[in-house]
């Protein structure tokens, strides 16, 4: 059996890449020691006082318009998750609606009608793209004049990233609004509504972190003309009060990390913060704190196994790692180096008891799900390490059949399932068995497209297999700014897909569907500038900062 100091003879003979990545700066009594003092029941009761008065506007704001705003503010400042019932009475009340065409002030609202598109369309109603007909002239092209309502062509822009394939009229309305939107931030001196429109075109809100959206939005709305002060109160309370609660599933997570030790391997990446920021990514709300929990230790443990298989290990060392995990043994460490001994364990170990606690809860023996998703994830790492070693450069076809299984989102997104699904039944699980569903690929292909946009060149100059950037310029002789651009057209084209999912009866809740779309924004997140996961100081840090230790200063004014 391969002992610590075995491993340490073994490892000066051969030789190793290494991915130089730099120390966490998240140390663990740092985090330990974090804490907020938005906690007991005067900040509870403060809420629930709050909340009741905003559950009131939704039976003082009749008029749809309004009540579109309303709902789109709550969404924004990131609270709509206390209303849900009332949205979607609301919502549901305008959909069946919104197909007779009485609505004479709607028709004319390029505002409304957008927002309406983007709320409904976000929400599962299938409305027509033909809405928008209205504000085309003869020639079938949006009207030039519309370009005075600025408000009106942000909100089309923003609607019509809810597209979905072969809608050429949406398509059109983002050309149309994208270049209205340029052409005024190069023009006009209004600085709030220029930010805003800079936002919306550096990512629209569809694809955005919803956290850090909220996060973002409090401040913007904090200094509108019309704010409402109890719909202000509510988001900067609810924020800080959310952001103990992420405080505590830290600590948590990262306890369990220094159990495993597996930050002190010198080769793989020491990301605990990071790993959970994403976690607060595809499910911020409180109630879903079991699956930040798990989710924490998943990404954590893909982490170090990713950079083992893609930085450090040997072929033979790998193939053995993947046959222990198929094998799902503790008996199969026996042969691993000293060093895999441990992530295996901590794999094992760490997964063997979320099934526990979901046979334990649920009453389901979710066992072979689970450990099914990891087998997937190392065959396709190994394959990716033979192509490696072996200088083989795949097709972009066959790069990215295999690589959006090795950006492991299919794993995160199946014990996502098991941690948001409270009744789980073997009927609705036996699509993990076979192939992944639509939702899944949609998600782990963004990922894989944007994680390649913001790595691949590190991974290069280090030594690993071309992504695909470099896949698809091999293929047509293009070049890297191409590709790139190929790239981005391909993430379009997905998020069209990911769309069209929403249309369609599924057999996943609303919630789940929505942590699977979250990912795929994560992502956008951690890659908008490069690296964000694995290079420690990034915007990651400053949104760290912002969302999980910097609470919101608010005035001291709360009787206790
Ligand atoms: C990305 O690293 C990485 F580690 C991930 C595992 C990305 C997303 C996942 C979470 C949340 P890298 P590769 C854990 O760029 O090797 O090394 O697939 O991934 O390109
Ligand atoms: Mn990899
Ligand atoms: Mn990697
Ligand atoms: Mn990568």
């Amino acid at each position: 059996m391969a002992s610590r100091d075995q491993n340490s003879s073994d490892s000066s003979t051969i030789v190793r890449r290494s991915a130089n990545y730099k120390p966490t700066i998240w140390h663990y009594d740092y985090i330990q020691s974090l804490k907020t003092e938005y906690v007991g029941v005067s900040y509870t009761r403060k809420l629930a006082e709050l909340k009741g008065e905003v559950a009131m506007m939704f039976h003082k704001v009749l008029e749809p318009p309004k009540q579109l705003d309303l709902v789109d503010i709550l969404q924004r400042l990131g609270v709509s998750y206390h209303f849900q019932d009332d949205i979607r009475r609301i919502l549901k009340k305008i959909g069946n609606t919104s197909t007779h065409d009485g609505d004479v002030c709607k028709k004319e609202s390029l505002y409304t009608t957008s927002l309406e598109f983007r709320l409904l369309r976000q929400n599962g109603y299938n409305v027509p793209q033909e809405i928008f007909n209205n504000f085309k002239n003869e020639k079938g092209n949006f009207k030039e004049r519309l370009c005075d309502d600025i408000e009106g062509i942000l909100a089309l822009y923003e609607a019509s990233f809810l597209l979905i394939e072969g809608e050429s009229i949406m398509e059109e309305a983002r050309n149309f609004a994208t270049k209205h939107l340029e052409e005024y931030v190069n023009q006009s001196n209004d600085q709030n509504l220029c930010a805003r429109v800079n936002h919306a075109l550096e990512l629209p809100l569809h694809w955005r972190m919803p956290r850090l959206e909220a996060r973002w939005f409090i401040d913007v709305y904090r200094s509108r003309e019309d704010m409402n002060s109890i719909l202000l109160e509510l988001a900067e309370l609810d924020f800080n009060m959310v952001q103990t609660v992420h405080q505590d599933d830290l600590k948590e997570g990262s306890k369990w990390w220094r159990h495993t030790g597996l930050g002190d391997l010198s080769f793989a990446r020491d990301r605990l913060m990071e790993n959970f920021l994403w976690t607060v990514g595809v499910s911020f709300q409180p109630g879903l704190g079991y699956n930040r929990r798990v989710l924490t230790k998943v990404n954590a443990l893909i982490t170090t196994i990713d950079d083992v298989y893609d930085v450090y290990g040997t072929l033979d060392e790998l193939e053995l790692f993947t046959d222990a995990v198929e094998r799902w043994d503790a008996n199969a460490t026996e042969k691993l180096p000293y060093y895999m001994q441990t992530c295996f364990l901590s794999l094992h170990n760490t997964i063997n008891e979320m099934a526990f606690e979901t046979l334990k809860e649920k009453g389901f023996n979710n066992i072979r799900y689970l450990k099914k998703a990891w087998v997937d994830l190392c065959k396709a790492y190994l394959l990716e390490a033979k192509w490696y070693y072996n200088g083989y450069k795949p097709s972009f076809q066959e790069y990215i059949e295999n690589a959006w299984v090795s950006i492991s989102a299919p794993a995160i997104l199946v014990h996502a399932y098991f941690a948001v699904t409270n009744r789980i039944t073997k009927e609705s699980c036996d699509f993990l068995d076979q192939e992944y569903p639509n939702i899944i690929r949609w998600s782990s292909m963004i990922l894989r497209l944007m994680d390649d946009l913001g790595t691949s060149t590190d991974e290069l100059e280090r030594g690993d297999v071309p992504k695909s950037i470099q896949c698809y310029m091999n293929d047509t002789g293009v070049s890297e700014e191409d590709a790139r651009e190929y790239i981005r057209s391909l993430i379009r084209a997905t998020w069209k897909k990911f769309n069209k999912e929403r249309t369609v009866t599924s057999p996943f809740s609303e919630t789940y569907i929505e942590v699977a779309m979250n990912l795929a924004r994560m992502a956008q997140c951690m890659y908008q500038y490069g690296d964000g996961h694995g290079s420690a100081e990034s915007e990651t840090k400053d949104r760290v900062l912002a969302l999980l230790i910097h609470p919101i200063p608010l005035p001291k004014n709360i009787d206790g």
